[in-house]
This record gives structure tokens, C-alpha cells and sequence, in this order.
């Protein structure tokens, strides 16, 4: 067995100050001491629970334990989100743990190779370099990217030591390409970043209605939930593919890509025109309704029709079918966020479940769907785009208010927000910024344009890569790997897309040298020299105790959870949980938002937010007559493939070469028969694919998933101007067999 001996002799003595002697034991063998598990040791030969370490549905699951190390796992069937029920990738959680691809030591670039080194080196040269950017070049030249796949605790430790430790001014996240447009949309809207829907309302509707979602295969277990439902619901699909959940729907409006805005607004006029208004609720909890009225007039059933190539007899079919329901419920993923006016579009559906009436009640609302097991814990506790906790950073008085609760000076809470990813790319380039830390997110393969984001990689001065694996695309651009445990391996609580706070454990040891993502902030911050400001930083559930004082009294508050042993108990509990709340008792398993019809906006109204359409930036053109769509390609692969492709199991479920999907009328034009090598070719790169026929993609359109490396080789460069969210869904492209 590997052994963690890592913890040589410096680093450990820190480990150890904050955790305690015991800490070279709790190491070496975390079953027995329950490393992380805070609340109970494991015996030999138990079970427990943690949540996936995947998607946001945040499955409960069973992990079966021999000496207090896990051996196995199954579905667990008491945990409220999955009743009993996985997917692939969760029953392959543990396998992916096993690879000969992990990082196990750090490891330092000398030329054109990484060689190990230990620790103490690894965190010395850390310090020592961004130190020295930052001394020559100023606060700003150092920046990091942050992930919504490692613990609430860890994104928290990160993202308060790098701005109120180290002085960063800037750090963002892979939830940028991911959540951002939602985040902007209910933040405008709602007046706080909430996701109101519980599970339980995909199966109390009797209308459920899918934007730009493919449950089917991004949340199959979400989708499970659907299959449940007792109302023989009408479920709508609005996706220019023929996907899985579009094959299942009782009616799919296969658009146009990218009009959306202009289909959901034709929908918002014919509900209107038939009466589908819930008048009262307008008038009680909205403001803008006139507004609203006037935007969406001109989109006419024929104007409609014309822009998004569904029939007008369908427009009005379905929005009969909306206005009739006694209980519709919206749900939107990436082919709404993805999307240069994605954060309008994302509002359009958010008008219609007001308009209807459709919040706050068993059934209905304006949810959006996470990503990321984590993704929703980013958005509160990262300390990127919002100050840690939702604050807001440009606020003296929320500054203020955090400095107090965190014992900080409130000087060292930077006044400004961060860049942005989009903008952090751009600082690399023109040399404004040389140092930056990755952390649990893979840009070298999942950012947009990818030649241009490598040669903007490229010109940093140092290049700090935090993984699990050594072998990513990103790490092979590193100057510096810190290897890191993984789920299974460490412990801490994730968001689920619900709202609902899950708990993962420790049951494996990690291998070789390498550290949980906290046990790293740790080291960091004494190596950096800032560690007494995190002197009460010592656990996860320490942190998780700072968490609910930050929380208190905010839309989020969290303080009413009685420590990680109630969130394990009652499967999971769901934000906001308030001291308040918690005097009442045991927290219900199901609870969704705004069922008083009052919305965190200052008059307690929510605002109906409208804009003029656009255009698409890159129409097809003569040169580049398709339409490039990207997204998830199957149930077994998880993005940049570096998890999901350590399981020989999930290897088996998912094509191994890159392909596009290509309509057979097209196909036949261009002489190109399924398995056929075809390049694609856009106006930033060119790349060669296997060719898979299938009217499941419209004519003059080709899908490719993302989890190859090359696919983001073609995408256009575009953001949403108001969450800078990549559109990662519309970039022209050429199609042309290869002889
Ligand atoms: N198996 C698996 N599951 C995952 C992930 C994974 O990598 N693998 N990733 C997780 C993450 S982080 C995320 S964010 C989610 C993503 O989950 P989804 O958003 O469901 O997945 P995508 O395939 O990216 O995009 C959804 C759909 O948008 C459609 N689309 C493209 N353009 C348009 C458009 O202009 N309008 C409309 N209406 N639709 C459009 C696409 O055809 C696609 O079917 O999945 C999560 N779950
Ligand atoms: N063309 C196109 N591109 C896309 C998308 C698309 O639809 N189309 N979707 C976008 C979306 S929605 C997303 S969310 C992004 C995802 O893009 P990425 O975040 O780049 O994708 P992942 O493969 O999930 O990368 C996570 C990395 O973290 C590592 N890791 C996992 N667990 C841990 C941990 O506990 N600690 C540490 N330190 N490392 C860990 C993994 O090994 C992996 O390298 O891709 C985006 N890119
Ligand atoms: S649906 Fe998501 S959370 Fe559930 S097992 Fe699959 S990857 Fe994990
Ligand atoms: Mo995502």
C-alpha cells in the first residue's frame, strides 16, 4: 500500500498544530480515525453515506467499508434526491480513485519536463514565486481559477486566503462557464441568486417545461424523478436536437439555435392574448408587467414562427398547454446559459412562471438546473464573483460586517470585484497578469477557443495546477503540480441543485503524497505566512461553523443546522435552515422558496426584465455554412474525461474517438457516411472527427460533445455581456470528408 509519507517533516508539524498529534496517524489510516468524518469513527466493516462528488443532482450513496476503507458502494435508497438510484458514473465513483494517472507527488517543471519534489520545496517555491510576481508587478498580476467541484469548506479556505491571505484581487471559477447566466438572472430578478424548486417538483407538476436541458443524459436521475410523476404531465422540449428528453417529450420545439429569446417571447404574447395571467400575483409580487406586455407584442404566432421555424400552430398549442396547467414548472441548463444572450433568456422563462403564477407552490417554478456536485457552493463561498457569503464587495458595510465575523481588518477585503474568467484570459494576454493558480478545473481543455487559451496559458510566468490527476491537459502546461485527494478521499459539504447541503466523507486513503484540497490551503497559509488568520480554519466543520455565521440573517442563512451529524441524519438539508427555522424543529426534506410570494428585491417584488433580441455572431456563412452545437455526449463521460476515463467500465459506455453528429440530408450532399473521417473546420482551428449520421441534429447543424480535447479547438470566442458567460453552443463551421 502507498503510504502517505509525505508529510515530511515540515509540512506535517503545521497539519499537526491545527489538527492536532494525531494527525501523521489520522493520514495514515483514515477509516479507523474517521479523518474528516468529524462526528463519528468508522468501525471495521460498516456502511456510510456521502453524496456523488459529480453532478448536481448530489445523489446520496452507500459506501460499503472493510477496516474502515470503502470497498464498494451502491445507491442509497433512504437518501431523499435519489431514492435508491445512480448513474454510471456514481457506481464508478471509487474505481476512478485507483488510476496510475493521479498526481501522488508535487511535482516542478524543468524544461520541458516535471520532475517530484517534496512539500516543503513544492510550497516554498509557491511562495516564493507568486511573492515575487506579485512584488514586481503589483496585487493585480496574480489571480486563480476556482472549481464547483471540490467541498464548500475548501472553495471558502481557497477563496479567503488567496484575496484576504495573499492579497489577490482577482479569482473566478469554472462555474463562469457553467452557472453565471443564472446566477445574474435571479440575482436581477429575484434580488438574491436563489433557485427555488425542490425536487419533489418534478413529480407535483402536471406541465414540465425543458429549455436547452437534456436531463436525460446531463441529470438522468433528475430525469428519474420525472418518470415518477403521477399526472401524466405534458413535458415541453425546447432544443434544436432531437435528445433523449426530446424523444420522451409530449411536445419538443425543435428551434432554431439562438432563438429562444424571440420563441419564448411569442409564448409570453399567446399567454397573455388567452388569459393565461395570473392577475392577482402580478400585481401583488411583480413589477414591469407593462413593460413586459409591450416587448413581447410584436412577436406575433407568424413573427415567431419565421425566427424559430416552429409552427404557429404549435406557439399556440403550447402556450395553451402553459397556460392551462394548474401546476407548469420551468427548467433551463446550458442551452440557455451557454448563450451571448443568455442571462435575457434565462429571464424570459423566469417572466413566464411569473406571469402564470407558477412559484412557490408544489409544482411550478423558475429553475434553473446546476452543473457541478458544487457548482451552487461556489456561487456563495468561493469569494470570487461575490464577496464570501453572497456579499457584495464593493459594499464598505458588508466588508465591514464580514471583517467583524471573520476577525479581519476590513482593509484586507478587496473593494472591487474580481475579473472575470473572459477577463483573467485577457489580463494573461496583454501581460497584466503572470501568475495563476488552477484549482479542480481543467481550462486548457474546457475553455472556449482553445489554441487561443493555450497560447494565453503559455505566457504566464508561473503556472500553479491543483488536481487529482497528473495528466491533464492543463497540467502538461504547468510549472508547478500539487497533487490532490479526491472525493472519497477527503471530507466536506456540497451544494446540490436544490439548495440542499450534502455531506462526503473520507473512506479512502488519497495516494502517494497527495493532500485534500483544505490540508494544501493549509500549508499554503502558513507557508505564506498568513496562517494566523485562519488559525480557527483548522477542519472542514470548523469552517462549515464560520459558514453559518456569515449566513445569518441572509437569504442564505444556514445558521439553524445542528453540525454535519444533523446534515448526514436528515438526508441533506436545503438553504435557508435559520436558528428561526430550526425552533420549530426538525427540518421538512422538501422545501422550496417564495411560497408567500415575496422575492428578496427590496419591495419584496420581483421584476419582469425584457430586452430586444439579438443576432447570432456568427451566422453560417457560404464558407462555414454549419451551425457548431457542443454539450454533453453521454451518461459516462464527465467533462475533460480526466475521471471518467480512469473506469474501464465507464470506457466501455462511450465512443473513445471524437464524432460529430451530422443530419443524413447533409451527410448525402457531402458524401459522408457514418464512421467516415470528417474535418471540421471553424475560423479559429480545424480538426478531424469520425462521422456519425442521425437526423437527431437539425439539417445544416453538427453536434460534438466537449469531453474530447479537440472539440473546443472550434468554438467562437463570445460572451453573454452580462454574466460573461462563454456561448458555447452557436460558432460556424465547415464539414468536408476526408479522402
Ligand atoms: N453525463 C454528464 N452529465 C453531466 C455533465 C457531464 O459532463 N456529463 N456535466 C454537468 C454539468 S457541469 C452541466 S453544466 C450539465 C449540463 O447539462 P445540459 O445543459 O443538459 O447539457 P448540454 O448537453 O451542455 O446542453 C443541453 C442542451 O442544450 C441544447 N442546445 C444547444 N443550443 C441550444 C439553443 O440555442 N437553444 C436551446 N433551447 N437548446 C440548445 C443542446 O442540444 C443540448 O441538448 O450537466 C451536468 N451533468
Ligand atoms: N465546448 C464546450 N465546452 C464546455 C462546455 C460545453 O457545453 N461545450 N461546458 C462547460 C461547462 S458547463 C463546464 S462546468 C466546464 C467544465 O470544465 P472543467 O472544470 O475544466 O472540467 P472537469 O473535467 O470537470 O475539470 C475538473 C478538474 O478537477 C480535477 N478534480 C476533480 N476533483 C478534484 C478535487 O477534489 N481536487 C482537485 N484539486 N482537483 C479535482 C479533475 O481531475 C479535473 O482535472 O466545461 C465547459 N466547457
Ligand atoms: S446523477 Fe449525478 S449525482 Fe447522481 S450518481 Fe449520477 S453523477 Fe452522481
Ligand atoms: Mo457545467
Amino acid at each position: 500500500m502507498i503510504r502517505n509519507s509525505v508529510l515530511t517533516e515540515k509540512v506535517l508539524p503545521i497539519l499537526q498544530r491545527h489538527e492536532g498529534p494525531m494527525t501523521r496517524e489520522l493520514l495514515l489510516s483514515p477509516g479507523e480515525h474517521g479523518l474528516g468524518m468529524t462526528h463519528k469513527s468508522l468501525a471495521a466493516d460498516e456502511v456510510t453515506t456521502a453524496v456523488c462528488g459529480y453532478c448536481a443532482t448530489g445523489c446520496g450513496l452507500r459506501l460499503h467499508l472493510q477496516q474502515g476503507l470503502a470497498v464498494g458502494l451502491s445507491p442509497e435508497s433512504e437518501y431523499p434526491v435519489n431514492l435508491g438510484m445512480a448513474c454510471p458514473k456514481g457506481w464508478e465513483a471509487l474505481r476512478v480513485l485507483d488510476s496510475p494517472n493521479r498526481a501522488t507527488t508535487p511535482m516542478r517543471r524543468e524544461g520541458n519536463q516535471l520532475i517530484a519534489i517534496d512539500w516543503d520545496e513544492a510550497l516554498q517555491m509557491f511562495c516564493h514565486e507568486f511573492k515575487k510576481i506579485g512584488k514586481e508587478h503589483g496585487p493585480q498580476s496574480v489571480a486563480f481559477l476556482s472549481t464547483g467541484q471540490i467541498a464548500c469548506e475548501e472553495m471558502a479556505f481557497l477563496g479567503c486566503l488567496a484575496k484576504f491571505g495573499m492579497g489577490m484581487l482577482h479569482g473566478d471559477g469554472n462555474t463562469r462557464q457553467c452557472m453565471a447566466t443564472a446566477v445574474t438572472a435571479y440575482k436581477e430578478s429575484f434580488g438574491f441568486d436563489a433557485p427555488p424548486y425542490t425536487y419533489a417538483d418534478f413529480e407535483a407538476s402536471d406541465c414540465l417545461v425543458f429549455v436547452g436541458a437534456n436531463p436525460c443524459i446531463g441529470h438522468p436521475i433528475m430525469w428519474e424523478r420525472v418518470l415518477r410523476n403521477p399526472n401524466d404531465p405534458e413535458i415541453v422540449v425546447l432544443d434544436p436536437r432531437v435528445t433523449e428528453t426530446a424523444m420522451a417529450a409530449t411536445e419538443h420545439l425543435q428551434l432554431r439555435p439562438k432563438s429562444d429569446l424571440i420563441l419564448l417571447y411569442g409564448l409570453t404574447r399567446e399567454v397573455i392574448a388567452i388569459g393565461g395571467v395570473d392577475k392577482d400575483f402580478v400585481e401583488r409580487s411583480t413589477c414591469g408587467f407593462e413593460e413586459l406586455s409591450q416587448c413581447v407584442d410584436a412577436y406575433t404566432p407568424a413573427v415567431t414562427a419565421q425566427a424559430s421555424g416552429i409552427d404557429e400552430e404549435v406557439i399556440r398549442r403550447t402556450a395553451r398547454k402553459i397556460a392551462d396547467a394548474s401546476a407548469a414548472s420551468f427548467w433551463w441548463t446550458m442551452g440557455v446559459n451557454q448563450s451571448y444572450e443568455g442571462v435575457r433568456t434565462a429571464q424570459a422563462i423566469i417572466n413566464l412562471a411569473l406571469i402564470t403564477g407558477n412559484i412557490g407552490r408544489p409544482g411550478t417554478g423558475a429553475n434553473s438546473i446546476t452543473g457541478q456536485c458544487n457548482a451552487m457552493g461556489s456561487r456563495l463561498w468561493s469569494n470570487t464573483t461575490n464577496l464570501f457569503g453572497h456579499h457584495d464587495f464593493a459594499s464598505a458595510e458588508d466588508r465591514q460586517r464580514l471583517a467583524e465575523i471573520l476577525g479581519i481588518q476590513s482593509e484586507r477585503i478587496p473593494d472591487q470585484n474580481s475579473l472575470s474568467y473572459d477577463q483573467i484570459m485577457d489580463g494573461i494576454d496583454s501581460g497584466e497578469i503572470r501568475g495563476l493558480w488552477v484549482i479542480a478545473t481543467n481550462p486548457a481543455h474546457s475553455w472556449i477557443d482553445q489554441d487561443d487559451a493555450r497560447r494565453r496559458l503559455a505566457k504566464l510566468d508561473f503556472l500553479v495546477v491543483q488536481d487529482m490527476y497528473a495528466n491533464t491537459e492543463t497540467a502538461a502546461e504547468c510549472d508547478l503540480l500539487l497533487p490532490a485527494a479526491g472525493w472519497g478521499e477527503k471530507s466536506g459539504t456540497f451544494i446540490n441543485s436544490e439548495r440542499r447541503y450534502g455531506l462526503h466523507k473520507q473512506v479512502r486513503r488519497a495516494p502517494g503524497k497527495a493532500l485534500s484540497d483544505f490540508r494544501i490551503f493549509r500549508a499554503v497559509a502558513d507557508y505564506w505566512g498568513c496562517g494566523e488568520m485562519f488559525s480557527d480554519w483548522t477542519t472542514p466543520e470548523a469552517v462549515f461553523q464560520i459558514m453559518q455565521r456569515v449566513s445569518c440573517g441572509r437569504p442564505n442563512d444556514i445558521s439553524g443546522i445542528n453540525g454535519y451529524e444533523q446534515i448526514d441524519q436528515c438526508g441533506g438539508i436545503q438553504w435557508p435552515w435559520s436558528t428561526q427555522d430550526a425552533a420549530s424543529g426538525l427540518p421538512e426534506q422538501e422545501r422550496r422558496l417564495f411560497a408567500g410570494g415575496k422575492f428578496f428585491t427590496h419591495d419584496g417584488k420581483a421584476r419582469l426584465i425584457t430586452a430586444e433580441p439579438g443576432t447570432m455572431p456568427e451566422p453560417p456563412s457560404d464558407q462555414y455554412p454549419f451551425i457548431l452545437l457542443t454539450g454533453r455526449g453521454t451518461v459516462s463521460q464527465w467533462h475533460t474525461q480526466t475521471r471518467t476515463s480512469q473506469s474501464p467500465i465507464l470506457r466501455k459506455l462511450y465512443p473513445e474517438t471524437i464524432y460529430a453528429e451530422i443530419h443524413p440530408h447533409d451527410a448525402q450532399e457531402l458524401s459522408i457516411a457514418t464512421g467516415d473521417s470528417v474535418r471540421v473546420r471553424s475560423r479559429r482551428g480545424s480538426i478531424v472527427v469520425q462521422a456519425s449520421v442521425t437526423s437527431s441534429v437539425g439539417q445544416g447543424q453538427v453536434f460534438i460533445p466537449m469531453h474530447y480535447g479537440a472539440t473546443n479547438r472550434l468554438t467562437l470566442k463570445h460572451f453573454d455581456p452580462y454574466s460573461r458567460q462563454p456561448s458555447y453552443k452557436d460558432s460556424a463551421v465547415s464539414l468536408e470528408r476526408v479522402q
